[in-house]
Formats: C-alpha cells, structure tokens, sequence
C-alpha cells in the first residue's frame, strides 16, 4: 500500500479586514485555526498551501502573530508545510520573489518552495512549487510550461498559484495556463490556489485540486470553503476528500417587488428577514421589479432591524426598475394628503424663504383645486381674494 497522504490549502488571505470589521479579521484568522486544527487530527505525512497565505506584502502585525501561534501547533505535531508564495504575499509590485514568508521558514515553522525540486526520500515523494507569476508577462508562460519533474517518483507533484482557462471564467488578461496543458507537464497532482472556488477533477493521468479560499474573500463567494486530504498511490492513483470549514454564513436574496406600492415593500422585506435570518450571517438583499407607483423605501432602516435581529453587516441593494421612480421621489397619495405643504417644500428647496413659499404654495394648491374639478371657481376666486384681504365687495 504505503499511500502518500497530505493535506492541502489555499489563499488563507491573513490579516484581511472585509468591511472593515474586526470580526472578520478574525474570521479569516479563525478559518485558518480550524484547517490547522483538522489537518493535525488527520496527522498527514505534510501539508501544502498554494499561496496567499496572508492577503497582503504588509499586514498588521496581530495577523503575523496569530499566523505564528497557528504554525507552531502544526509544527510542533511534527508535519511539515510546504508553500509557495500567491500574488497577495508578493504585494502589488510583485517584483523579485522574498516575501515574508522567507522570515517564517528562517523561524522553522514552514518551508518555502521554488527555489529547488524538493524530493522526500522516505515518502518517494517530488514536490516542485512556482511562486505566483505576473500573467501579463509572456515569458512567465514559457516558465511554467516547460517545469517537469526531475524524477520518477512514486507521487509527484506541482504546485502553483494561477487562474487555470478551462476551469473558471476570467478576465483575459489572467488567460495564462490551459487545462488541456496541464497533463503533459507530467504531474500526478497539481495544486494551484489562486481560485477561490474548490474544485478537484481528472485531467488527463493528472488530478487537479483547487483548495479554494478559507473564508469568503469576496461576499460573492458563496460556495463551501474548505480544505482537502489527498491520499496517492502508485500509478498516479490519487483520492481527493474536501474537508468543509465552518465560516460565517453569508445569505444573498432577492424580494420581488413586482406590483407593490412602495409602503408595502418594508413589512415584506422585514418578513424575508426574519424568515432567513442566520445570527451572525452577512446579509445581502437585493429589491427587483417593478413597483406599481413611484416613492421611496427607508433602506436604512431595514438594514437596522436586520442588525437588531443579529446579522453582522446587511447591505439592501436597489435595484427597483422604473421609468417613474425617482430618488426622493414621493407617492401621488403621499403628496395629495398635503398639496401646499408639498408644494411649499419644493419651492424651500428651490431657495425661496418660508414666508414667499407659503405664500405661493397656497396659491398653487387653490390652482389646482380648481383645475382638478374639485372646488367651483367661484369658490376659488373667493378663497384668493379673501387671502389678498380684498374680501366680499368686489362683486
Ligand atoms: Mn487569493
């Protein structure tokens, strides 16, 4: 028999801050003490992360010390970390390749791959790692096409942090390794970080692991997170198992609005609230339709009650599709209740004092009354000549 057995992870992101909150913070550095924690139960021959093991080249020094802590308890199980640095170790000039992750393998508590094929005598295991490589750059594409392993060991396997075409959509510019290239790199295992999305297949004599982020990186990343424990063989023989973490819940939803006055949307969404609410979910709303008449929604206070009822952060995003809705605007029987106070308040904002204003939003309100229908003009006249004090004799 004599399996290899490791476990394998990925973009970790320490020391991201996701919306600016400190639970989040340590959401991503919890993430990573669980996937420690279960891979030291698992007591795996040794562990590979697949690059971003922090989320930036400087992150505040809280996140180096939690990664320490979390890397002396593997360390201290006896189970070697292999790495290689992802385009977040190597900051946004991604110049040259020493990354603080160097200062962590002269601590001992990992080691970093790419300078050398690292062949384990005892396991019949090749490890070879390429560090995160600018797509943009053509001759970066020659260097990972042309990496093979030095020798016919029993499992083999590379290690990279690229978007792989094929697997996910991307932008263009991150077009760089085909899955159909892969194979004849010559690999039983490629591992490749970078994606976020987990994600293990066959291609080939080749079994491809995406480990996927830890936590969610983005908000949009809805799919498990996790880590997986990979058991390989003679022959290539490779078995994959995804190992799920538990990382905050974050619930995306839409409510229709189709047909609805813009008063009977809150009670709704209020409802869909309480209905799906998770305590401690990230929870984004999305409002769709059309409404049946113009006005306005107080958002902010729906994403207060979706606080009060535990949610951690709650975005209510807009997207209500009308030619007649306006921001600000108002409901015709929102405005009908008080023809001269609305009235008044538009010519205020038009910048005329409270006195003129009042003045002439009276004036407008009678107009209307008697271009409506809805008061004789005999009774209209009255009414204005009684407010220019002009009073009864005129007749
Ligand atoms: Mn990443």
């Amino acid at each position: 028999m004599n399996m290899v057995r490791f476990a394998v992870l990925s973009d970790t992101h320490l020391g991201c801050v996701q919306l600016g909150l400190t639970q989040r913070f340590y959401d991503f550095i919890n993430a990573f003490d669980e996937a420690i924690s279960k891979i030291i139960d698992y007591k795996p021959d040794f562990v590979i992360h697949a690059g971003d093991l922090f989320d930036r080249a400087e992150v505040m020094p809280q996140a180096e010390a939690k990664a320490v802590a979390i890397l002396k308890k593997l360390a201290d199980a006896g189970i070697p970390l292999y790495i290689i640095a992802g385009n977040h170790d190597l900051g946004p000039s991604r110049y040259g390749t020493e990354t603080r992750l160097d200062a962590f393998e002269m601590a001992g508590l990992l080691k970093v791959l790419g300078k050398e094929h690292l062949y384990i005598e005892e396991l019949d295991t090749e490890i070879v790692g390429i560090p995160y490589l600018n797509e943009r750059l053509v001759e970066n594409r020659k260097v990972l096409l042309s990496v093979r392993p030095k020798r016919n060991a029993k499992c083999k396997i590379l290690v990279i942090h690229q978007a792989i075409k094929g697997v996910i959509n991307f932008q263009p510019s991150d077009v760089f390794v085909d899955l159909g290239e892969i194979p004849a790199l010559g690999f039983d295992v490629v591992v490749s970080g970078h994606i976020h999305a987990p994600l293990a297949r066959n291609v080939g004599n080749t079994t491809l692991i995406i480990p996927g982020s830890t936590e969610r990186w983005s908000l949009d990343e809805l799919e498990d997170k996790g880590i997986w424990f990979v058991e390989a063989g003679a022959n290539g023989h490779v078995k994959a198992q995804f190992v799920k973490l538990n990382v905050r819940p974050v619930l995306h939803f839409e409510v229709d609005c189709t047909g609805l006055a813009p008063k009977d949307i809150a009670p709704m969404v209020k409802d869909k609230i309480n209905e799906k609410i998770i305590p401690g979910a990230i929870l984004r709303i999305v409002l769709t339709g059309k409404l049946r008449e113009p006005g306005t929604v107080d958002l902010d206070d729906l994403e207060k009650q979706a606080i009060k009822r535990g949610a951690l952060d709650v975005k209510i995003v807009n997207t209500l599709q009308s030619g007649d809705l306006f921001p600000g605007a108002v409901s015709i029987e929102e405005v009908s209740k008080d023809l001269s106070a609305f009235f008044k308040s538009c010519l205020v904002g038009l910048g005329y004092n409270e006195d003129v204003a009042t003045r002439r939003a009276t004036l407008m309100d009678y107009l209307v009354g008697a271009l409506s229908g809805k008061e004789k003009p005999e009774t209209i006249l009255d009414l204005l000549l009684k407010k220019m004090g002009v009073g009864e004799g005129w007749k």
